[in-house]
């Protein structure tokens, strides 16, 4: 009896030991559970999505971009400037302007350049004022022009590609804004073509065509609308803009701008239009505009898809995008002192290329180099890494330091100074 009551006992002390002992590391697993969801974020960003709830912001941190830290990421990149030699300005009055360059190319030992020159008596003086020698803005009564250099940045001015052809072909007011494209050992400059001086309706242009054998010319007109306006109530039913062609997919992908909405409430969205030969037919993207902001056109191939450089303008300006497919883009870095009107050296732009390699360096432009009374644009290098095949801690710091004098230049207008001294007086009046 005894014994049975002993092992009774001792039945019981072992139960209540086993039962104490599976609830303490039952709390112990609980506890080291709780440790772990209620403890902070790391200190070291995780290279890779850590397995934790995440805010919305650091889901997209992971998800969104290249890679979860900037200079990681090979779409972020700074933008450093350097000033060209080999232009003459004219004592920068005016009357000089080069701008809106093409895509930089390597051929014949030399680095290629086009871009738009104008060269009038007076600086634009706006449509109201302008006549048959007058310009109504920077890029009216243009040509294409193109310059050569051994090294980026000296170069030699070589004169005019493409004249004004004679009334009424297409371009007969001005041709502005080229881009070049090699396609089957021949050469294509896609440029505008405007019939009336710009700013009459708005900035109103389709986009035509000349093609040579040799990219130092002689350049054949085509004198025909390649890539025609929207029909009537689209929104490229005015302008075309910065034909910019790329090849891709075996097709010519050619990227384009138009503004729309109307005056005041202008915006500027980015459309894609396709073509298996340079004179066309195109077929514009039936999910156009392809990219909702932005101004003028730079992209180029980047691993299987197309990278864009979204410059001014709309509600994604300052940023680089990325589409696996080449039309549906995503944002891939915000960036701070983009190139306007970039024209990017993009060695794989016209090889078909799956495995696109970046860019490190193009020719964009400053409008309004001086003072609007002398209005007329420059043409500037820009260097960034943009590239898989080159790492660059310098181009890869975070942000861009601006002198206190940079930010004063913003400064209020006289409307808002207006409007501030009336909200003081307001609240002062309110008080007493
Ligand atoms: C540029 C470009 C096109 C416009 C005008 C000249 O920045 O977008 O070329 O027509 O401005």
């Amino acid at each position: 009896m005894k014994y049975k009551i002993n092992s009774l006992l001792s039945i019981t002390l072992s139960a209540v030991i086993f039962l104490t002992a599976c609830s303490s590391t039952k709390s112990q697993d609980a506890n080291s559970q709780t440790n772990t969801t209620t403890k902070g974020f790391p200190f070291i960003l995780p290279k890779e999505k850590p397995n934790r709830p995440l805010s919305r912001a650091m889901e997209r941190n992971y998800d969104n971009y290249l890679a979860p830290r900037p200079e990681d990421n090979e779409l972020y990149s700074q933008f450093k400037y350097t000033e060209l030699k080999g232009f003459d300005y004219n004592d920068h009055d005016g009357t000089i302007t080069r701008r809106d360059p093409s895509k930089v190319i390597f051929e014949n030992g030399k680095y290629y350049v086009w871009y738009t020159y104008r060269n009038t008596p007076t600086p634009p003086k706006g449509a109201a004022n302008s006549s048959e020698t007058i310009p109504s803005s920077d890029w009216d009564l243009c040509e294409i022009w193109y310059a050569t250099s051994e090294d980026g940045f000296t170069w030699k001015e070589q004169g005019v590609a493409v004249p004004r052809p004679p009334k009424p072909n297409v371009g007969w007011r001005s041709v502005s804004t080229t881009d070049i494209l090699k396609w089957k050992g021949k050469y294509y400059l896609y440029y505008q073509g405007f019939m009336e001086a710009s700013g009459k309706r708005g900035d109103d242009c389709p986009v035509t065509l000349s093609y040579a054998d040799s990219p130092d010319g002689p350049w054949t007109a085509t004198n025909k609308i390649i890539i025609p306006n929207g029909a009537k109530g689209e929104w490229d039913q005015y302008s075309i803009h910065d034909p910019y062609p790329l090849v891709y997919k075996d097709k010519i992908y050619l990227y384009y701008k138009s503004d729309f909405d109307g005056d005041p409430r202008l915006i500027r969205m980015q459309g894609l239009t396709v073509a298996d030969n340079p004179l066309g037919p195109f077929e514009k993207n039936p999910l156009n505009p392809v990219i909702t902001s932005g101004h003028e056109t730079t992209m180029f191939p980047f691993k299987t898809g197309i990278a864009a450089l979204v410059i001014k303008d709309g509600n994604e300006h300052n940023t680089i995008q990325y589409a696996e497919d080449g039309v549906n883009f995503d944002i891939a870095s915000l960036v701070d002192l983009m190139p306007i009107a970039a024209g990017p050296f993009v060695p794989d732009a016209y090889t078909n290329t799956k495995d696109g390699r970046g860019i490190t360096w193009g020719i964009s432009h400053f409008t309004n180099a001086t003072t609007w009374d002398k209005n007329h644009s420059i043409l500037v290098r820009f260097d960034c890494d943009l590239s898989l095949d080159l790492n660059d801690p310098e181009m890869k710091k975070h942000h861009v330091y601006h002198k206190a004098a940079e930010h004063y230049k913003h400064g209020l207008s006289n409307k808002q100074k207006e409007r501030i001294k009336s909200e003081n007086k307001k609240l002062l009046k309110a008080k007493k």
